[in-house]
């Protein structure tokens, strides 16, 4: 494939905006080659400026479950865009989005929007730390919460330890309440707990991790976070803003058993509108300002444009759960012909599946945790994911990263796929 537009596109965008990109994974630093610049979208596919066509299994990192430009998300953004694009003042939309996605969600009694995914979740801990008085954090290694400074931590020495600050800018002073465990491993979160006293505002966790590839966790490791949060006073916050509407139609929540405190949301949520939310019980709820101390806030929150987007994009979803049980099951056919044609040519691969999300990694090790992760070949992913997008399969850019089925992604496109990696594993393997 021909990527000449693309490459003078980078070159010029690298001039104006830091890497050429808005957000670094955008940038392809983990794989070969450059980012096709995105043109149009269509249903199941991307057209770039080369005028490349691929199989979009990013769908702009989680939010796109009808794939590109659906009709009826499509004329409600068009009905709310005539009415005006942003007002500062409530409207009866933020209501009803809150009303569906509270009426789905066992856990939700109250909701509040914000417009990202990281605001969410930041707000999240600060109600979290408001409603306990408390600043200690625990979250875990290869969970990422977004790019607030709380949550910007790597882990030091030790199993389980206070975190120290992975990116310059962020205060050691603040991320030193931040304590880091092992995803899928208790006896690390009861280190913490016994290391802290006890004195932990929340334990934030994506129960079906999908930033370190995916990783769900396991539910008896879930129902020990609950019962130790139980025992300690500490909120449970299920960070599902990628899991949600995603895994199921309640996310994790309708797969596992376990109850969360706090819930944090955004992607699905949005339709592809910069839309997040958090959400609790009243009572968790009732600390935030107006009504309670702890201040939150946002110009553009709850704006009706994204809010018109989410909401047609949730009542199409609830009225029809059975795209679910489809999209699994090409998730599915996916993940059984990947590992097939890496058999085929000796490769290893583990793969995972949770509704429309699906994880593979270049390993033989079954993936637990984010150390686990680390060991996949991220060299062959590197040249596996260049030789995809040579054959017009869009996967995300980075081994520790989900892929995701929409409605639009047919039976045909997945063979496509799996043929596709099977010629590219064969040429790599030489
Ligand atoms: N959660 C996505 C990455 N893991 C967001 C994409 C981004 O960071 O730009």
């Amino acid at each position: 494939m021909a990527y000449d537009k693309s490459i003078a596109a980078f070159d010029e965008a690298y001039k104006v905006i830091p890497g050429g990109v808005d957000s670094p994974v955008r940038a392809f630093s983990g794989v070969e080659g450059i980012p096709p610049f995105i043109e149009r979208g269509e249903g199941a596919y991307l057209f770039d400026i080369d005028g490349n066509k691929y199989i979009d299994f990013v769908q702009s990192w989680g939010p796109l479950i009808f794939g590109h430009c659906d009709t009826d998300i499509e004329n409600s953004v068009m009905e709310a865009v005539k009415k005006g694009l942003s007002f500062g003042a409530p409207t009866t939309v933020e209501t009803a989005l809150a009303e569906e996605i509270v009426s789905m969600f066992d856990s939700l009694d109250k909701v509040r929007f914000v417009s990202s995914g990281t605001e969410a979740v930041m707000s999240a801990i600060r109600l979290a730390r408001g409603v306990t008085g408390r600043d200690n954090i625990l979250k875990f290694t290869g969970c990422y919460h977004g790019h607030s400074d709380s949550l910007l931590v790597q882990a030091g020495s030790g199993l389980a330890t206070f975190g120290t600050p992975s990116s310059p800018g962020v205060p050691a002073d603040l991320t030193k309440h931040t304590l880091l465990a092992t995803y899928n491993d208790m006896a690390s979160v009861e280190k913490c707990f016994s290391d802290a006293k006890g004195d932990i505002a929340c334990v934030i966790i994506e129960p079906i991790a999908g930033n370190m590839g995916l990783v769900p966790a396991d539910e008896a490791f879930l129902e020990g976070l609950r019962a130790l949060c139980d025992t300690h006073g500490t909120l449970l916050i299920f960070d599902e803003v990628m899991s949600g509407f995603r895994a199921s139609l309640t996310g994790a929540q309708g797969i596992s058993a376990v109850k969360p405190d706090m819930v944090t949301l955004g992607k699905v949520i949005g339709a592809g509108m910069p839309v997040g939310a958090f959400g609790a019980s009243a009572e968790i709820m009732g600390h935030l300002s107006p009504e309670g101390p702890v201040y939150q806030a946002g110009t553009l929150s709850g704006n009706p444009v994204a809010m018109a987007a989410g909401l047609t994009s949730l009542k199409k979803l609830k009225s029809n759960p059975s795209v679910y049980v489809s999209m699994g099951n090409k998730a599915k056919r996916l993940t059984e012909g990947l590992k097939k044609a890496a058999d085929a040519v000796n490769v290893p691969m583990v793969t995972d599946v949770r509704g429309s999300m699906f994880g593979f990694f270049f390993s033989d090790k079954l993936v637990k945790n984010f150390a686990d992760a680390m060991e996949n070949d991220q060299a062959l992913f590197a040249k596996f994911h260049k030789g995809m997008l040579d054959r017009g399969i869009y996967l995300a850019c980075s081994s520790f990263e989900t892929g995701f089925i929409s409605t639009a992604i047919t039976d045909e496109m997945i063979d496509e796929t799996i043929k596709a990696a099977y010629e590219t594993l064969k040429e790599i393997k030489g």
